[in-house]
């Protein structure tokens, strides 16, 4: 069964109060509302990633990564490695992301090599795949999704895919207040779909929960929820409010 997944992407934001406060916070309102708690998943930065997930133990919340190094452990200035996350008891990891690819030039190869160890060390992995502008205006936009699922993702078997992700971010959506419709992130994530059914059959196909990301916002949210292969959002902006969330997770 495909699960519903709500994921707060807060990206390079919160200091130590703002992530212990909103935390404690965020979990009151869910206990004393009764929300719906089981797929949340939050990823603050990485000072805050052993408190945040100390605050959360007990609950069904959880914490993920934003990053992680492809190396074991090594001279690597300023990185921050697989294993140093499993000790503080991180599980999930979001790799893949555009800013990622971007900023950091975060090529296919070097994708490859993290997925590699996070699976060495047991994380959960959320997928990051998207086109471009200039991709959609050539109408490359398939193309270019289904390559950087063929030049990754791809190249690993079933038993290891099983627990992974995929989250749809159209670079053009990201952080610019231009949501993909409905219609068109429908469109994408049925491609996905029919991708990973070609790849690696019916069932994982139809488990496989795959999320929309790009300026997704309270009143967005609910419509791109209610398509048929949306199975909830990756979340950035609009996550470092808690009542703007909170509207999210209960869409
Ligand atoms: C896309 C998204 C979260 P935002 O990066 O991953 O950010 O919701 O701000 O567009």
């Amino acid at each position: 069964m495909k699960k519903k997944v709500i994921i707060a992407n807060w990206k390079m934001n919160h200091d130590f109060y703002e992530t212990t406060s909103y935390l404690r916070n965020l979990l009151k309102i869910i206990f004393e509302n009764k929300i719906n708690q089981k797929k949340i998943i939050i990823a603050p930065s990485f000072p805050f990633l052993h408190i945040s997930n100390q605050i959360l133990q007990g609950t069904t919340l959880s914490i993920a990564a934003q990053n992680i190094h492809q190396m074991d452990n090594g001279s690597y200035t300023g990185e921050v490695s697989a294993p140093m996350l499993r000790s503080i008891g991180i599980k999930k990891v979001i790799l893949g992301h555009s800013e990622r690819r971007k900023y950091f030039t975060e090529t296919n190869e070097i994708l490859i090599k993290k997925i590699k160890i996070a699976l060495k060390y047991g994380f959960n992995i959320i997928f990051c795949v998207g086109e471009t502008e200039v991709d959609r205006e050539k109408k490359e936009h398939f193309i270019t999704v289904k390559n950087q699922l063929e030049k990754t993702i791809f190249y690993f078997s079933l038993e290891e895919i099983n627990s992974f992700i995929i989250a749809y971010e159209p670079i053009w959506a990201i952080g610019t207040g231009k949501t993909a419709t409905p219609e068109i992130a429908q469109h994408m994530h049925q491609y996905i779909r029919t991708l990973f059914l070609n790849k690696y059959g019916k069932r994982r196909a139809n488990d496989l929960s795959i999320l929309y990301g790009g300026s997704i916002n309270d009143m967005n949210a609910k419509n791109l929820f209610l398509q048929k292969d949306i199975d909830g959002g990756l979340v950035g902006n609009y996550s470092l409010n808690i009542k703007k969330f909170l509207k999210i997770i209960q869409s």
